[in-house]
């Protein structure tokens, strides 16, 4: 048997995998071995570090699947079960992209995101985008609740070349993951930073959002400079959302900084005195908003849910 070479799989596509060796590009199969005695989902995704042996000129065969420092990933009901579609294996971040206006953003769903990636361990930062549309200040109005409690934000807008640079310069050498709703402009930053991406914009969302088995991207761009970026139309958080009740303390930051110091231990950071939480929303430490984020992630129901 030939020696082991050691890639990257930076597209998949139905048992087929691109491997970025220093030999190239290697057309790859998975050893039916892997398969084997393994819990329903996938065995290699892009982003995977790969060892394989070489098969013939350009072919080669997956011996090994190097163990993940990070993932993201969804569970996908199917009539055997529940089964793990990785979308990236091993990001080195997460740029959320939410435009401030068409479509207004939802930052409940950002939370979401932020949440998730706080549960993987994935270091995250926002894009807030079109701010032709909003001005400046409108969305930093909306999204300095983020870089205050640590996440950077970089400000952008496509027509008029607003802060793509500074973005830019955040992906070279990583290989990041673009997420956000549809319409937000993640294809149309990436192809601004890298016009070679040719991207669609606008009608792949149409395509993917209409099915139930919403399509993401399966390939990992590699920009010029190094690095790799993945963009995912149609990647909800919701789809990726596999955090209980309980578990949503730990992925607020500010809000598992303020509990420790809560009077009782069993605080529900409702209505208690001597609630942490509720003193800093009230010192403006913490944002209304995002604590309304937390209780709904924690199911308290909605009549439970204080106003400030
Ligand atoms: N005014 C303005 N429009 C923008 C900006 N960025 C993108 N757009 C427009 O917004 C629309 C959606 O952009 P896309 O890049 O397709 O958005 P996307 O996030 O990739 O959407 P999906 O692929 O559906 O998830 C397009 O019509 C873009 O031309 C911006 O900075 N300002
Ligand atoms: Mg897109
Ligand atoms: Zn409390």
């Amino acid at each position: 048997m030939s020696d082991e070479i050691r890639g990257r799989i930076v597209q998949a596509q139905s048992g087929f995998y691109n491997v970025e060796t220093d030999q190239g590009i290697l057309v790859c199969q998975l050893r039916g071995r892997l398969k084997k005695g393994r819990k329903l989902g996938d065995i290699a995704a892009i982003g995977d570090w790969v060892r394989i042996t070489l098969q013939e000129p350009g072919k080669g065969m997956i011996e090994e699947v190097e163990p993940r420092s990070t993932m993201l990933y969804r569970m996908a009901p199917t009539p055997r079960g529940e089964y793990q579609q990785i979308i990236i294996a091993n990001p080195d971040q997460a740029v959320f992209v939410f435009s401030v206006q068409e479509p207004e953003p939802r930052l409940r769903m950002l939370d979401r995101f932020l949440a998730i990636t706080e549960k993987e361990k994935i270091e995250s930062f926002i894009v807030a985008n079109k701010i032709d549309l909003s001005g400046r200040r409108q969305a930093q109005i909306l999204f300095q609740r983020y870089q205050k409690i640590g996440y950077p934000v970089f400000y952008t807008s496509v027509p008029k070349k607003i802060g793509l640079r500074a973005l830019h310069k955040q992906l070279i050498g990583r290989t990041s993951v673009f997420a956000g709703p549809s319409g937000a402009g993640k294809s149309s930053l990436l192809n601004a930073i890298q016009p070679g991406l040719g991207l669609a914009v606008k009608e792949v969302s149409e395509a993917t959002n209409k099915g139930k088995h919403t399509t993401v991207s399966r390939k990992l761009l590699p920009l010029e400079e190094g690095g790799y970026v993945a963009d995912t139309p149609g990647l909800k958080a919701l789809d990726l959302w596999d955090i209980t009740p309980e578990e949503v303390d730990g992925y607020f930051r500010e809000i598992s900084q303020a509990l420790k110091h809560c009077r009782f231990s069993d605080c529900t950071h409702t209505h208690e005195p001597g609630c942490a939480v509720i003193e800093a929303i009230k010192k403006k430490k913490i944002h209304p908003e995002r604590y309304q984020s937390y209780l709904r992630m924690r199911e308290v129901e909605e009549d439970k849910i204080p106003w400030f």
